[in-house]
């Protein structure tokens, strides 16, 4: 009988990493269960997640890819040959030398997602090869954030939420209650529970709106104009701390004659918020310190207003005195591990490869990294770069289809599904189709993967350790060991990224033989073993506060904040040095007109799915089997629709099919959910595993031109559509 053994391990299934006890017998995961000892700290949390419990399954699903494949017919028509890793790793890397000689580095792009994996090895082999084209989520996912938050205080924040300290909690386009089944979501309930204020900011009456004292149905794409309206109230009333904004704020007069026009009944009219609503929010923000004050992609995603929206949320933080105090928002410090910067050996990465950057944005390019830089270096602070200089996806999928400025040939996609994830699928489908390489690392045949070149199997949840940080903006980890051996002839995507850049000339650029090697070694400056940290699960430090007021000893100063002006910059130099908006001037949402008369948010996440992965599970399937678009009682009626009948959702890019759920909500608003596609149809075109059916991604428009000029976010919230039954 083979020995049954209890193993320390991680839930992959999302970016936190919660603790699992895996039961190990003969090298396969037999059952897990919730670990206690480690994050979140209490079984109980995880309760509320499905999708741990479908680990062992996860691990040898039907499905799965196990080996090698190699593509043998047309691009799309489903004919693999199995092969070896050597012989796919001498492939790939003879097709891309080649490449690389005709076209130069640059034609070689690569794609990541979110927080699924470790990235850092994709970016250190991309530095070496000398290409700046990687494509990511981070324009529209943490980017705008942290551009805004360290533009406005110097550098990022983490956002508290502490039932015992925090007096107002402000949740502002977030609906944890779907997105996040660990602690936060927890914390909140907790919070909702001891009658302090909370208030959501959200077109939706999500389960977050569910438990607040005030709810505010912002009209899609307005919440500029509401977080000044709020502002206008605040300065009005004299509500905001006067000590913090005498003391550490920049262009405070400027803000409030600014705000001034701002008032309740111009927000009422613009962002359907009751001007009387208005006023109630800002006083029980500015009236109950400390004041948390969370944002999500509600805001990241509404293109170019989601710079200056966030810039908004920013200057009411500060002006209320809730920045780096307990219970509101700290400012966060660089990690005591190895931060992804260096990691990624961005500071090799040679001015010519540089300048190849597409796109001429004004903070999202080396150029704007440069500028930024200097501000966060007074304070001894790096962000990570190639995140924050990741390409505009529309100009990559461009120089495919163009070749212009200059022809991108080849594209490694790691850990991600674009077709179903990256905005306009017909232009990401076109651009894929036409590239000379294409390979996929995957752990199921998604759709992206049905058109590779090459698929390689990787290891997944279970089989190899993690260790997710921010990125190297916080002195924050989580992860893990591994529970097992990885299955098949699955390996860990680092072994991947090595294997290719000892192909590739970087012989000396890969000291560790083994991704635990190299995770132990970026751990190891914070006098953690491997094994500790892993006993642990986390590695964080308790916050410090007031990191402003601290007395440099060589100045004999107060430190203040790694900005142009060593404050708050309520008034942003640095944006007016650009040409960009100083104070925050809203730009409204594209209008709705007589075609397309309704607003369309899409992607509004939803359990128990996360993103395009899962539905290959019949026990998450069964949970949520149909793709629904919703909208209100008032606006179906006026429609006439009624729930449960097919609908198509048509914006001026394209259509898709769902299947209607009446929804409190904001009227005339429809929420279209992202991700869905069919595992169990057939992988190869035409079908490509129903992609074409319910696919919110082929109704958004992500063309350069109209998206934010700062950091290039497309507009995925507030679209003009229109909804029409499908039968
Ligand atoms: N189940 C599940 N969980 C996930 C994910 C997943 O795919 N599925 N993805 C993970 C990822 S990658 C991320 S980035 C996080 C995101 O986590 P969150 O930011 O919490 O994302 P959502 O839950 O979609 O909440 C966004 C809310 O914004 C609202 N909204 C839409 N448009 C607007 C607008 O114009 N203004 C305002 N104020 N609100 C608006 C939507 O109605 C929605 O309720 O979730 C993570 N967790
Ligand atoms: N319209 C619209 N589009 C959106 C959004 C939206 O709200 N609306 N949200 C955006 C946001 S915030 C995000 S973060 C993205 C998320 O989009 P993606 O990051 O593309 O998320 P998934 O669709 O879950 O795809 C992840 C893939 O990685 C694979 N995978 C998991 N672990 C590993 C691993 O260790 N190695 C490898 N090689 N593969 C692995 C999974 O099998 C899965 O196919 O979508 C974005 N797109
Ligand atoms: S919250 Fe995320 S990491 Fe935690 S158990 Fe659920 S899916 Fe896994
Ligand atoms: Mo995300």
């Amino acid at each position: 009988m083979t020995q049954e053994k209890l193993v320390k391990t991680n839930c992959r299934f999302c970016g936190y990493q919660c603790g699992l006890t895996a039961t190990v017998a003969g090298g396969r995961v037999t059952a897990v269960e919730p670990d206690p000892s480690q994050y979140p700290g209490d079984a109980s949390i995880q309760r509320g997640c499905r999708r741990w419990r479908v680990a062992p399954e996860f691990l040898d699903h039907p499905r799965r890819v196990n080996y090698p494949l190699k593509r043998v017919g047309e691009r799309g028509s489903g004919q693999w040959q199995r092969i070896t890793w050597d012989e796919a790793l001498d492939g790939i890397a003879a097709k891309l030398a080649t490449l690389k000689e005709r076209y130069g580095p640059e034609t070689l792009a690569t794609c990541i997602g979110g927080p699924h994996a470790v990235f850092w090895p994709l970016h250190r082999f991309m530095t070496l090869f000398g290409s700046p084209n990687n494509v990511g989520i981070g324009q529209i996912c943490w980017n705008p954030a942290t551009w805004v938050n360290t533009l406005t205080y110097g550098w990022t924040i983490e956002n508290e939420l502490d039932p015992e300290q925090t007096g107002c909690a402000l949740f502002w386009g977030t609906n944890p209650a779907e997105s996040d089944n660990s602690l936060l979501w927890r914390q909140l309930m907790r919070f909702s529970q001891t009658g302090k204020p909370l208030i959501v900011v959200d077109p939706r009456r999500t389960r977050t709106a569910e438990l607040a004292t005030l709810w505010l149905p912002v009209r899609p794409g307005t919440d500029a104009v509401l977080a000044l309206g709020l502002i206008n109230v605040i300065v009005a009333e004299r509500l905001y701390d006067e000590a913090f904004v005498e003391g550490w704020c920049n262009g405070f007069a400027r803000l409030a004659e600014h705000v001034a026009r701002y008032t309740p009944s111009y927000v009422e009219d613009v962002a359907g918020i009751k001007a009387e609503t208005v006023v109630a929010a800002a006083r029980l923000y500015a009236g109950n310190a400390p004041a948390t004050l969370f944002s999500g992609r509600g805001i990241d995603q509404i293109g170019a207003n989601s710079f200056q929206t966030q810039r908004g949320l920013a200057i009411l933080r500060a002006i209320t005195g809730n920045l780096d105090v307990p219970g509101g928002s700290h400012i966060t410090e660089m990690p005591d591990f190895i931060p992804e910067i260096d990691l990624e050996l961005s500071e090799q990465f040679p001015p010519e490869a540089r300048h190849k950057g597409l796109g001429s944005l004004a903070l999202q390019s080396y150029p704007g990294y440069e500028r930024v830089r200097r501000l966060t270096m007074r304070h001894g602070r790096r962000l990570p770069m190639r995140y924050l200089t990741s390409a505009p996806p529309n100009l990559v999928w461009r120089a495919m289809l163009t070749g212009e400025p200059y022809p991108v040939r080849s594209l490694i996609v790691m850990a991600t599904n674009p077709l179903l994830t990256q905005a306009d699928s017909r232009l990401v489908y076109e651009a894929l189709k036409s590239l000379d390489l294409l390979v996929v690392l995957e752990l199921f045949p998604t759709p992206t993967a049905m058109l590779a070149d090459y698929v390689l199997p990787s290891a997944g949840a279970l089989e190899r350790p993690l260790l997710e940080t921010k990125a190297g903006t916080a002195n924050l980890a989580y992860g893990g060991a591994k529970a097992v051996e990885p299955y098949y002839e699955r390996r860990p995507d680092y072994d991947f990224w090595r294997g290719l850049g000892l192909r590739l000339g970087q012989e000396n650029d890969w000291p560790w033989q083994s991704f635990e090697a190299a995770l132990a070694a970026s751990m190891a400056p914070t006098g953690w073993a491997w094994e500790d940290f892993c006993r642990e699960g986390l590695y964080s430090l308790p916050p410090e506060y007031r990191k402003h007021e601290r007395i440099d000893p060589q100045t004999g100063k107060p430190a203040g904040f790694a900005t142009a002006s060593g404050k708050v910059e309520l008034f942003c130099e640095l944006v007016a040095e650009i040409g960009g908006d100083p104070l925050p001037v809203p730009r409204l949402p594209p209008e709705t007109n007589a075609a397309f008369p309704l607003a369309l948010i899409t992607g509004a996440r939803f359990q128990p799915y996360f993103a395009s992965s899962f539905r290959q599970f019949a026990s998450l399937r069964s949970a949520h089997p149909e793709p629904w678009a919703e909208v209100s009682a008032a606006t179906a009626r006026r429609l006439g629709l009624e729930q449960g009948c097919r609908v198509w959702v048509e914006t001026a890019r394209g259509r898709a099919r769902f299947t209607l759920r009446i929804a409190r909500m904001g009227d005339d608003v429809v929420s279209a959910e992202y991700g869905w596609w069919y595992p169990e149809k057939v992988a190869a075109e035409p079908d490509l595993g129903g992609l074409w059916e319910a696919n919110a991604n082929v109704l958004i428009n992500a063309d350069y031109e109209a998206s934010d000029p700062l950091i290039g976010t497309a507009t995925y919230n507030g679209v003009p559509c229109r909804v029409t039954r499908a039968e």
